[in-house]
């Protein structure tokens, strides 16, 4: 075989090497970016399957009214890449339209399911703040490829990202009960990152999640990082 040919066919291998890497690693997660040292973890899922632990940033401007409050379609995380692309980081920081910093910083519901953002020191929120919303984000770790649900409750609307895809929203106001949206998703064995955006008009301001197999038990074989 001449020296040019050898060289295309180790071009085609080569090609073909990464296209099979990439297929292989289809649906998998994004790892996450910061050194692990720096992630925390690992949490359990609670008794029922939701998430406790979550890293929580804000809060961030959501002016105007029902029905359309509009911080709901503007991406506070524009800068860093945009709500799509993020990973939220234990201490990472946010800049503000108005020049102010926010930092991620963890909060750990440890007999609640509801995450009510007022109960959360670092967004040093007022008693019923209005106009306002927060991003949390939290890494799921599946020991094996699984067939899941994510549950959603939110008060008021939300935007989900799972793995940088957008796979749901409600841009809605109302109270927050267990299990108002579905969202059937198959993980595969490795590390995935949620990212959910909830907006708030007036009232409470809180969400739940939990992950569940598709017969609604609580799932096993994942852990929480965040
Ligand atoms: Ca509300």
């Amino acid at each position: 075989m001449s020296r040019n040919k050898m060289c295309v066919w180790f071009a085609v291998l080569g090609f073909a090497a990464v296209c099979g890497f990439f297929v292989g690693c289809k649906g998998l997660a994004i790892r996450p970016t910061a050194a692990p040292s720096d992630v925390l973890g690992p949490y359990e899922l609670d008794s029922d399957g939701f998430i406790t632990d979550w890293l929580v940033v804000g809060p961030f401007p959501n002016p105007g009214d029902r029905p359309d409050n509009k911080g709901f379609h503007v991406d506070y995380l524009k800068n860093y890449g945009g709500e799509a692309n993020y990973v939220p980081v234990n201490g990472n920081e946010v800049a503000k339209d108005d020049k102010t910093i926010v930092k991620w910083a963890q909060y750990q519901s440890r007999h609640y399911s509801r995450i009510n953002f007022f109960s959360i020191d670092h967004l040093g929120l007022g008693y019923n703040e209005e106009d306002i919303l927060v991003y949390a984000g939290c890494l799921l770790e599946c020991e094996n490829d699984m067939q899941l649900e994510l549950k959603i409750g939110s008060d008021d609307g939300y935007k989900l990202w799972l793995d940088h895809k957008l796979i749901g929203q409600q841009h809605i106001y109302r109270a927050a009960y267990q299990d108002q949206e579905t969202y059937p998703v198959k993980l595969l064995k490795g590390t995935h990152i949620v990212l959910i955006k909830v907006d708030q008009d007036y009232g409470s301001f809180e969400f739940m999640m939990r992950v569940v197999t598709p017969d609604g038990k609580r799932a096993t074989g994942i852990k929480v990082w965040n």
